[in-house]
């Protein structure tokens, strides 16, 4: 039994470490506005061992894992202590989801998860689900991760074990492993997914982004990006919403969006980074959509771009829920570069790396949703007018 455990032990180790220390290949990009890269860089095979196995071969003689991990995937992002630094939604076999921090020196590989996932507190009703996590520096000093916590709806007819209620839960961290735990928002439009801290006081408030949904999956008559203030932080309410990007007919946020990440301010405006979501005969599609607001109004749009951004491509389709790209984090480095850290078919982890250069000129100059198939060729043939006239 000895000789089977240091075996598989060994074999193991040997892979895990293999896998931690790939090095990522950026791929060719013809649109030239973001590199794609080789490799997810995190997934369910990333979790450390000691999570996952008893390393005690007098309890554990034939090495078997004894908690098995499904998937890593959706993650926060953050650049802290000159490290790359993602709140991955990492989730068991058992279906329950829950933040852990993945650290990288560079941003596009060699991603570790840090000793122990993060216990976050319970304060009232217990959460059954946590996911998603974005995290802002705000100007009060603390770091905040802003999840969604879901619990089973207490109003669902008898038999029916799925309804839930998601609401925006709000913790703070000044080191990543202590956590304070505070209430979570209160809003009056029903349920939240995607909130999102931005990063200032507005009007000396603490400023929110939302997006409010009258049911668990259906968003009702909610589904677009809103925006709310609230006095405080410990206590937060949001009295008044309003919605600062709707669902659109025959877009790539047809069924409903969320905002991603805390958006980046550059000279030119703020941009932004969401997704969208539309239905089809295989089910939803989300897709990943840039837009730039008012550098004086976060909450102004200036420039939309048509379409998506970025789309599920090759194995990025296929997964848990296929056909889905989600981001909540992405990095804004000294030097101009941004890496976006998306989720593949709530899965696994990538990495896309562009510029703040690139990403002002991409919703500067593409054109925007004409709404119509016959303002989508106007756009074409305007194109196609001015090259011509040079080539
Ligand atoms: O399964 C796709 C995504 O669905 C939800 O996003 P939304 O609220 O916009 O529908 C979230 O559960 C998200 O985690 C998930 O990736």
């Amino acid at each position: 039994m000895k000789k089977i455990f240091e075996e598989r032990k060994t074999k193991i180790t040997r892979e895990h470490e293999a896998l931690l220390n790939q090095k990522n290949e950026a791929i060719f990009s013809t649109n030239g506005i973001y590199t794609r890269f080789v490799n997810p860089i995190l997934t369910r095979d990333h979790v450390p061992l000691h999570w996952r196995f008893d390393m005690n071969p007098e309890t554990n003689p034939m090495f078997l894992e004894r908690i098995g991990f499904n998937a890593a995937f959706n993650a926060g992002a953050i650049k802290w202590n000159g490290k790359y630094l993602l709140a991955v939604r990492t989730e068991g076999n058992d279906r329950k989801s829950f933040f852990a921090i993945a650290e990288s020196p560079n941003g596009v590989d060699n991603f570790r998860f840090w000793e122990r996932p993060i216990t976050l507190p319970q304060i009232g009703e217990w959460d059954t689900n946590v996911y998603d996590m974005r995290l802002t520096a705000h100007e009060d000093g603390w770091i905040y991760g802003i999840f969604c916590t879901e619990r089973h709806d207490p109003n669902a007819p008898e038999g029916d074990t799925s309804a839930a209620v998601a609401a925006a839960g709000i913790a703070r961290t000044k080191d990543f492993k202590e956590w304070e735990r505070l209430p979570d928002l209160i809003s009056h439009s029903g349920q939240q997914r995607n909130v999102v801290l931005f990063e200032k006081f507005v009007d000396g408030k603490y400023a929110f982004f939302t997006r409010p949904q009258d049911g668990f999956i259906d968003t009702g008559k909610g589904g677009g990006i809103g925006w709310g203030l609230s006095d405080t932080i410990e206590n937060a309410e949001i009295i008044e919403e309003r919605i600062i990007d709707s669902k659109t007919y025959h877009t790539v946020y047809e069924v409903k969006n969320g905002l991603g990440p805390h958006p980046i301010y550059t000279d030119n405006g703020w941009l932004h980074l969401a997704h969208g979501v539309r239905n089809t005969a295989a089910g939803l599609r989300y897709v990943l959509y840039v837009f730039m607001a008012d550098k004086n109004d976060v909450t102004k749009i200036i420039h939309k771009p048509a379409g998506h951004f970025l789309s599920p491509l090759k194995d990025e389709r296929v997964g848990d829920v296929s056909n889905v790209l989600f981001a909540n984090g992405w990095i804004a480095d000294d030097d101009g570069t941004v890496y976006i850290y998306y989720a593949s078919s709530d899965t696994r982890m990538h990495v896309a790396t562009t510029t703040i250069d690139k990403l002002i000129d991409y919703c500067e100059n593409t054109p925007e949703d004409g709404l119509h198939s016959h303002l989508s060729v106007k756009s074409i043939n305007e194109l196609i007018d001015s090259n011509l006239e040079i080539m």
